[in-house]
């Protein structure tokens, strides 16, 4: 297991299918398999031909977030500087996924913890198996949620219950996620692949640069006022307005068909 590529990627009509690939560990992040997976968001940003990502996990879990063996303190010469690694090896992929104009799904498979957790939430629409579970686990070890994890927890579910998460590491089942606004939705464990597949690849086939305006207009607006907002979204759809796909979309609205949308 341990020659086996810690990322699998494989792409199919327009969607780049991303699998975190260390099932042992339950798909806990090394050095290997953040170049691996930062390496695979760059594809999407750079090809044109990949219109849509899907992101999950080989195996019974998600992604445990850092590979704590990795971090055995009776191996190191003193206390790590754990700063760094988030600058260097996490916090540039997550904010390659949130520039990506494209849509990333992710597909929770099993339990999300930490950092893997934080992973999960930063994609733009998260499916999740019915006996997957997000864990802010971080204060099991005597950390403090990252990877963008009290960003995003304070905004899907508010203080009261971002604070509670992040200070108990109480697991959150997907159906509860779900009803907090947490992730989009829970998904019988059998049907969730099929389920977040069929969606990622209708996302592949969409409106791509509108899609992904419309993205980083919803990201934008987290810090926007109204204000800078309608500013924003005057010159998004500006752009939208000059793609191909919007003559098309409309054109097949007009014939009262189905749009054949290029991306473009
Ligand atoms: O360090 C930095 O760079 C800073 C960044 C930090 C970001 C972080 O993510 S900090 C948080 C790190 N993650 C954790 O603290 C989670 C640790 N894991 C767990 O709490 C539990 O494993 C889970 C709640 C995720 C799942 O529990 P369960 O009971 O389903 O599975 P398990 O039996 O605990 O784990 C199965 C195996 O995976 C086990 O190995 P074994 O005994 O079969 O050989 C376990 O040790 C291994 N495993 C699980 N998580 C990790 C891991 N091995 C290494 N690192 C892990 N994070």
């Amino acid at each position: 297991m341990a020659d086996e590529a810690p990322i699998l990627t494989a792409l199919d009509r327009g969607l780049l299918t991303v699998t975190l690939n260390r099932p042992e560990r339950l798909n806990a992040f090394t050095e290997p398999m953040h170049l691996a997976l930062r390496a695979a968001i760059r594809r999407a940003h750079e090809e044109p031909a990949i219109r849509a990502v899907l992101l999950t996990g080989a195996g019974r879990a998600f992604c445990a977030g850092q590979d704590l063996t990795e971090r055995d303190p009776r191996r190191a010469e003193g206390p790590p500087d754990l700063g760094h690694t988030l600058e260097t090896f996490y916090n540039p992929t997550l904010r390659l996924i949130r520039a990506l104009p494209k849509p990333v799904v992710a597909a929770v498979n099993g339990v999300a913890a930490g950092a893997g957790a934080s992973l999960a939430l930063t994609c733009d629409i998260v499916l999740a198996a019915r006996s997957a579970r997000f864990v802010q686990s971080f204060s099991r070890v005597g950390l403090t949620p990252d990877a963008g994890g009290s960003w995003l927890l304070a905004r899907l579910v508010g203080e009261a219950r971002a604070k509670a998460l992040a200070l108990t590491a109480e697991p959150v089942p997907a159906e509860k996620a779900e009803g907090w606004g947490l992730i989009w939705r829970a998904v019988d464990d059998g049907r969730l692949l099929e389920e977040a597949r069929a969606l990622a690849l209708r996302l592949a086939s969409g409106p791509t640069v509108g899609l992904g305006l419309a993205k980083l207009s919803i990201q934008a607006a987290a810090t926007n006022s109204h204000d800078a907002q309608l500013d924003h979204e005057r010159d998004a759809q500006r752009l939208a307005g000059r793609t191909a796909d919007y003559a098309e979309g409309v054109l097949a609205f007009l014939e009262k068909r189905q749009p054949e949308f290029r991306g473009r």
